[in-house]
């Protein structure tokens, strides 16, 4: 009797602990489209343009793409960057610049993530190359 009362308090101890963390990776794992809204961009070179690099989807393909943020939600801008030279995704608003990616060095990744509370049209772009990679965020 006694060691099922221990195991019954050590079990709760353990559920208790384990609640806040528990909470946030089912945020996670029922996220998509409910509490986090996630979008994967990656660098790109294009001797097209100049300076020769650009933004991409990498889910589907689109270059500089709109970015449809949900208001009162983590929006989370994962980046890759393969290309030989430095990027930095700054999201702004008016021009004022509301977040940032801090540097992804080459090879490496990094993401940029906000809650909006507010609906409107934000902006991003690459602080080394705001002409050729910049892109809207469109926040409903
Ligand atoms: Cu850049």
């Amino acid at each position: 009797m006694q060691k099922t009362s221990a195991l019954v308090i050590g079990l709760t101890a353990l559920l208790l602990l384990g609640l806040v963390s528990t909470y946030t990776t089912n945020r996670e794992a029922f996220g998509q489209g409910v509490s986090k809204n996630v979008f994967q961009l990656s660098a790109k070179l294009d001797n097209s343009v100049n300076p020769p690099f650009r933004w991409v989807n990498t889910t589907n393909g689109v270059i500089n793409p709109t970015l449809n943020f949900i208001v009162n939600t983590n929006d989370v801008i994962k980046i890759q960057n393969p290309t030989q030279v430095l990027h930095q995704l700054i999201i702004d608003v008016n021009g004022k610049q509301i977040a940032t990616s801090k540097d992804i060095t080459p090879g490496s990744s990094g993401l940029v993530s906000i809650k909006p509370n507010m609906t409107g049209a934000f902006g991003y772009h690459c602080l080394y190359h705001p002409d050729t990679m910049k892109g809207i965020i469109q926040v409903n």
